[in-house]
């Protein structure tokens, strides 16, 4: 495997805000309940992990506790925050040092300018199911993402090729963490762009609203016909907005990754295989099916003539 297809991803933040539970969901098929048993990771945590068969990513899930923070920014700083490629950045909304933790984070930031000023930073506000019911609205999210990118501002001034800085609102028990994950690995994939034009020739070619490719292991959503995929609705392009795609639920993707990793979790329990599915229902036909060793494809039909086939025949069941 050529190194060019490695990337190194860097997990950090404070001790408990939830690194290792993250990967662990993603990676390993944890439920978010499993992630109860986990002890606080030690130093830095290695594993390599395959995704589309030919990236690898470097997953550096560095412990939290003040001792190794401290230890990562003098004697093992180099090693660390060297050939990054994304740092992924995890605060616990729930803190209640947030000035400490800001603090933390505006020394790593500078750690990882000085060592790989390219890297993009994914900042990801975590256990949001904490706090959503006593803020709604999420003001204290919207404040701390505020914060966080003025910090990086300042910090990146005079790096003029320094990564961009991404927010994402999350929690291991709902879809939003696939949603951040999809974001990051989206990013991490070298021909991303032509995958892309083969996916809006295929959706054109079936006359499909869209199709998206989704990694066999993780279910990341990785790739989407038409436009980026975690685009605003205002960015879509005609196609996808004439075949009513803006209708569609914005968190489709993410929760299409979590139901199927469950049901095929589900299943493997009672000694059933997962292959894929098809339903039809309020004009929509939707097929999900393996496409390669390590992709699945999904197709939306709105185009009447295309059903489910065979039909579903109640009569005989
Ligand atoms: N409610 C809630 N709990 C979470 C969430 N994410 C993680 N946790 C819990 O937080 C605890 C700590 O999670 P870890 O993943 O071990 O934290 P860590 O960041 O790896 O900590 P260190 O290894 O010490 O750096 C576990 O009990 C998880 O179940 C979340 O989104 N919501
Ligand atoms: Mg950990």
């Amino acid at each position: 495997m050529s190194s060019a297809s490695r990337r190194k991803v860097l997990l950090m933040g404070k001790s408990g805000s939830g690194k290792t539970s993250m990967r662990s969901v993603i990676f390993s098929n944890y439920t978010a309940k499993d992630t109860r048993r986990l002890g606080a990771t030690i130093d830095v945590e290695q594993s390599a992990v395959r995704l589309l068969g030919s990236l690898v990513l470097n997953l550096w899930d560095c412990g939290g506790q003040d001792a190794f923070l401290d230890n990562y920014l003098s004697a093992q700083r180099d090693t660390v925050f060297s050939n990054v490629a994304v740092l992924i950045y995890v605060f616990d909304i729930t803190s209640t040092e947030w000035e400490k933790d800001l603090h933390y984070f505006e020394d790593n930031v500078t750690a990882l300018r000085e060592n790989s000023s390219e890297a993009g930073v994914w900042v990801l506000i975590n256990k949001m199911d904490l706090v959503d019911k006593d803020d709604p609205k999420r003001v204290k999210y919207a404040d701390y993402c505020e914060q966080v990118r003025a910090l990086n501002a300042r910090v990146s001034a005079d790096e003029p090729a320094a990564g961009s800085l991404r927010c994402f609102p999350t929690s291991i028990w709902d879809e939003s963490l696939y949603k951040a994950w999809s974001s990051v690995i989206h990013t991490l994939i070298p021909n991303i762009d032509l995958i892309t034009t083969h996916l809006n020739f295929m959706r054109d070619l079936l006359g499909a609203a869209e199709c998206v490719v989704f990694e066999a292991e993780t279910f990341l959503a990785m790739a989407k016909s038409g436009s980026p995929i975690d685009c605003d609705p205002s960015e879509l392009e005609d196609v996808e907005v004439a075949r009513g795609v803006p209708h569609l639920d914005r968190q489709r993707f993410e929760k299409i990754s979590e139901i199927v990793k469950s049901f095929r979790k589900t299943c493997q329990r009672t000694g059933e295989v997962f292959t894929g599915f098809e339903t039809a229902f309020d004009g929509l036909c939707v097929v999900l099916e393996p496409m390669s060793k390590n992709t699945y494809i999904l197709v939306v039909s709105v185009d009447p003539r295309v059903r489910e086939y065979p039909p579903f025949d109640s009569s005989s069941h």
